[in-house]
């Protein structure tokens, strides 16, 4: 049966109008959704936070408050990597599960304030570990599965963690990923830099684990052993709830700290509001807990709202084309959220697949994580949705909390390929260069005026470059680091970064994160990462490498591959390169810049039209560019 959106243009008019006339009283409003323990008597961030003076805990607004109305029913259905392993917890279950887990981590000395890192595959222990750290006032440090050794130990030292919680191995098809063995490894690099003093160890397969006496433990018997009681800690609304790694477009990858109040007011809040949330639904979220749309649309929103979340261990083609299909089919998705990425890999499998499935349960479509492409956007619109489901194309950001411009079923007309328009309370402005606002139908920087509630809180250790990243770029305005267009009636279309992020199948990476990477190799004198479009991907990353004078061909030959390894090494597999082009020089201005508008020119196979080459430093290296990428 199909359920009508809650909202109508009219409806949701009057939320915009509500939230511009009077947003303190809107938000006071709004943060009403949520359970406290003193309610705040203020909204508005004026220097001391968002809903600064109220105190609650996220574990209880997801689990406890459901109890009473819906605590028999299914809050979590976890859909194995084999047909037939299905586990589906009720709010109740699920809640014993987080207090055990939460006594579990009081028991090994985890305090309030303190860190754990979590680092774990598609298995039910992650949400559980997240919800557990939020009941004990603990900020949790989610690591991407994908993340190498050197990555993991990097963002272990940067964050203080004192304890990680992780598996024996994943599953991935039938490969099993080394999980513990990695960790070990991470762990072991340098021990000096950590605080980590306990590793728990999930055990999703019968695979050995080893296990480091006095530091390591199996998960299973603590929490068999723990009570499923657990006093919630009461935090204020400007405590810090998480800490998340992503990349910019300087140095190393920055922890990106959230807050409590704001930031679950903002997941509950978009959470019904995009995917027009209602009772019954089943939403499934695709992304992997280590990115931020993890947190707020695979944990946090659906919890809030009272919703059924699905997670599933495998992956879209696995062990046949149609997986995913098959697994909306048996759950009865009602809500399916994923990336560009995916909808372009299953597009290229035909329609005849998704064909033979039953996706009439469908009824919100959701993409995030890069532009989605016109024909992405019909596809999953008209074959997946069989043209009768909103989809939301959601922008936003690891920074913003939730979402920001976004459709909104039954009250914003759909544009393929539109993002649309921005939320309640969120105001963006497009920018010239020189940072003057541009009016009207205009393609410019993206920029948010004001606050919003999700808005991240700070840099962790780093509130100065919190300021000199988001803040001091255009004065007055939240720096996006992304372009957008706007047409005449004010929808948006995000054109991508502008800065030196590479937008990879949705994964950030920095430039600076690459070239760091491989100035560690000893026969490289300089390099440059840019992203060219891809087909599939989005953007496909490109990296040009300056080897030192004198090296023979053998040595030569082996550098592409001491690229590739390195960057695997030291960053993660996700990170890899689609082409290493070996070059004598890289363009630079006479400040020393190197000039990536170029090098993304010559890397799309351009050999002319560059514009004035004549304030290069080196203006003869460009027709060299061009011939080694004319060979290659
Ligand atoms: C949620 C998330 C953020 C960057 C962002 C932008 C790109 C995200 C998008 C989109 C176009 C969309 N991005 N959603 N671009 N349309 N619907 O992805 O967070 O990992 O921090 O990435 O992703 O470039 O600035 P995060």
């Amino acid at each position: 049966m199909l359920l009508s959106p809650r909202l109508t243009p009219e409806t949701y008019k009057c939320l915009i109008d509500a939230a511009r006339q009077d947003p303190e009283a809107f938000w006071l409003r709004e943060s009403r959704r949520l359970q406290w323990m003193n309610a705040p008597t203020s909204a508005m961030d004026t220097g001391s936070g968002w809903f600064a003076d109220g105190t609650l805990n996220v574990s209880v607004n997801c689990l406890d408050r459901h109890l009473e109305t819906r605590g028999d029913h299914t809050a979590l259905i976890w859909q194995g990597e084999d047909t037939g392993s299905v586990l589906r917890l009720t709010y109740r279950e699920l809640h014993a599960r987080v207090c055990a887990m939460g006594n579990v981590l009081r028991d090994s000395g985890v305090k309030r304030g303190d860190r754990v890192a979590i680092h774990l595959p598609g298995v039910v222990e992650g949400v559980i570990a997240m919800l557990a750290c939020a009941r004990i006032g603990a900020m949790h440090v989610v690591l991407f599965g994908g993340f190498s050794a050197e990555a993991i130990a990097d963002r272990l030292a940067d964050s203080g963690a004192v304890l990680v919680i992780t598996a024996n191995v994943g599953r991935r098809g039938a490969k099993r990923i080394p999980f513990k063995t990695t960790m070990d490894t991470a762990l072991g690099l340098r021990p000096e830099a950590l605080a980590v003093r306990r590793v728990l160890v999930v055990e999703v397969t019968w695979d050995e684990v080893p296990l480091q006496e006095g530091r390591d433990a199996l998960l299973t018997p603590l929490l068999a052993a723990a009570s499923t009681e657990c006093e919630p800690e009461v935090m204020k609304a400007t405590d810090p709830l998480f800490l998340l790694y992503t990349s910019g477009s300087t140095g190393k990858p920055k922890g990106i700290v959230h807050g409590t109040g704001g930031y679950l007011t903002w997941a509950s809040f978009t959470h019904e509001l995009i995917f027009d949330h209602q009772q019954g639904d089943v939403f499934w979220c695709t992304a992997d807990i280590g990115w931020i749309t993890g947190h707020t649309y695979v944990a946090y929103g659906p919890l809030a709202n009272g919703g059924t979340l699905l997670l599933f261990e495998g992956m879209p083609s696995h062990p046949a084309p149609g997986r995913w299909w098959d697994v909306i089919q048996s759950h009865k998705v009602t809500t399916f959220y994923t990336s560009p990425t995916a909808v372009r890999a299953l597009m290229s499998e035909g329609d005849e697949i998704p064909g033979r499935y039953n996706l009439s349960s469908l009824r919100v479509l959701g993409s995030v994580g890069e532009p989605i492409n016109h024909e992405a956007w019909t596809w999953f619109h008209d074959v997946i949705g069989g043209g009768r489901c909103a989809l939301v194309d959601t922008w936003w950001q690891t920074e913003t909390g939730g979402a920001m411009i976004s459709l909104v079923p039954g009250a914003v007309a759909p544009r393929p390929a539109s993002a649309t328009l921005p939320l309640p309370g969120v105001n963006p402005v497009l920018l010239d260069e020189k940072g003057q606002p541009l009016d009207g139908a205009v393609e410019g920087i993206l920029c948010i005026d004001g606050s919003w509630p999700g808005r991240a809180l700070s840099i962790w250790k780093d509130d100065a470059l919190f300021q000199t990243t988001y803040l001091k770029p255009y004065p007055g305005h939240y720096f996006t680091g992304d372009g957008a267009r706007r047409d005449a009636d004010g929808y948006y279309w995000i054109t991508g970064r502008v800065d030196d992020v590479i937008n990879v199948s949705g994964h950030r990476i920095g430039s600076a994160e690459i070239e760091d990477a491989l100035s560690e190799i000893h026969d490289i004198s300089e390099s440059a990462a840019i992203g060219i479009p891809h087909d599939l991907k989005g953007q496909g990353l490109i990296v040009y490498v300056v080897p030192h004078h004198g090296l023979s061909d053998t040595q030569l030959a082996a550098l592409k591959d001491a690229v590739i390894k390195t960057i695997a090494a030291k960053v993660g597999r996700y990170a890899v390169p689609e082409r290493v082009y070996l070059v004598p020089d890289i363009p630079k201005t006479r400040s020393g810049k190197s000039v990536r508008r170029l090098l993304r020119k010559i890397a799309c196979g351009e050999t002319e039209g560059f514009g004035d080459l004549s304030t290069l430093a080196n203006p003869a290296i460009v027709a060299d560019l061009i011939a080694v990428i004319g060979r290659n």
